[in-house]
């Protein structure tokens, strides 16, 4: 495993520093990246054979002795622990299916199925986030040989999880995998910057290098590799992206759990030549028609109508139809 990372260190800096060789420098042939479809049975196998030879301190966390910190610890199933059960047959599934345009990739793979694997050690008391929420966490990301490749322990720190479902970001599963927790109760200020939580969810999620940075080098996370991460989710913030009055997450029109495909103006974006697309959740004036949605989702005292008017009874709502506002 280590010879491998070094390959592949080998290969980032070609990449930076190898390619220009208009001043005769070294011929370098650059890999192209490999296919999705075959790198995420790959990587499943790589994650299930993980899964079947480790295990956590579950016991820890069915009765857990005076002063457990309830954090996940991840060890092999080997000699004193043989008898430990294997996190395969303690942890959840869920698939999320990944094109390659979505990593800026040429090759045309539409809707790769991609698993993840999620675990909850300790249920919050909390409510759960969605994927276009904000969650207040302390975290700590492992590649499945226990290399810690980031983390912050002691100080939870905020995510916007819709931005991180962006596959250019890296961290998809991680955005996919964090609404299956719950969030705690109470917030504590220690009065030195950290907070107490009571009841806050832990929960550990391992996911595919395509819902990761797939060929890219992140930081000192290898090309193509899995990802863990464990999580303790203190708290979340309902996201409205663009404050349009629209909460980020009913900006998911098609319902499909993805922020990032429903463009109501896409036509009309692309017509007036922008180079960049504002899904819904961050398009202020959804339907591009010129008036805001704030506007056509209120009254003449700014108080948001529910159900958003929809006043040609089209069963589109104005702030949708570019033909009303
Ligand atoms: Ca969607
Ligand atoms: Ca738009
Ligand atoms: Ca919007
Ligand atoms: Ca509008």
């Amino acid at each position: 495993m280590k010879h491998g990372i070094f390959v592949f260190l080998l290969v980032a800096v070609c990449f930076t520093s190898c390619n220009n060789d208009d001043n005769g420098g070294p011929d370098v042939i650059s890999v192209p990246p490999r296919l999705l479809a075959e790198v995420a049975p790959e990587n499943d196998e790589e994650i299930k054979e993980f899964l079947q030879t480790h295990f956590y301190n579950y016991e820890e966390f069915e009765s857990p002795p005076a002063g457990f910190d309830f954090k996940i610890k991840i060890d092999t199933i080997a000699g004193a622990n043989a008898n430990k059960t294997p996190l395969a047959d303690q942890v959840s599934e869920m698939e999320i299916k990944v094109s390659s345009f979505e990593h800026g990739l040429s090759e045309e793979e539409i809707d790769v199925p991609h698993t993840i694997y999620y675990l909850s050690a300790r249920d919050g008391i909390g409510v759960s986030p969605t994927v276009a929420d904000s969650v207040f966490v302390r975290y700590e990301g492992l590649l499945l040989d226990g290399t810690s490749f980031d983390a912050s322990l002691n100080n939870a720190v905020w995510f916007d999880l819709a931005r991180l479902q962006d596959l250019q970001q890296g961290f998809r599963g991680f955005a996919e995998g964090v609404p299956n927790f719950k969030a705690g109760g109470t917030i504590t200020e220690n009065g030195d910057g950290t907070v107490t939580v009571d009841g806050y969810g832990v929960g550990m999620i391992i996911f595919p290098s395509g819902l990761g940075f797939f060929e890219a080098i992140g930081g000192s996370i290898p090309q193509y590799s899995p990802l863990i991460f464990n999580i303790d989710l203190y708290t979340i913030n309902i996201s409205d992206h663009d404050n349009d009055g629209i909460p980020s997450i009913q900006e998911d029109l098609n319902g499909n759990g993805y922020l990032y495909d429903d463009n109501t103006d896409a036509q009309g974006e692309e017509d007036a030549g922008l180079t960049v697309r504002f899904a819904n959740f961050q398009d202020a004036d959804d339907d591009g028609d010129g008036v805001s949605t704030r506007n056509e989702i209120s009254d003449d005292n700014g108080n948001i109508i529910i159900p958003y008017p929809d006043s040609n009874g089209d069963g589109t709502p104005d702030y949708l139809d570019p033909d009303t506002n």
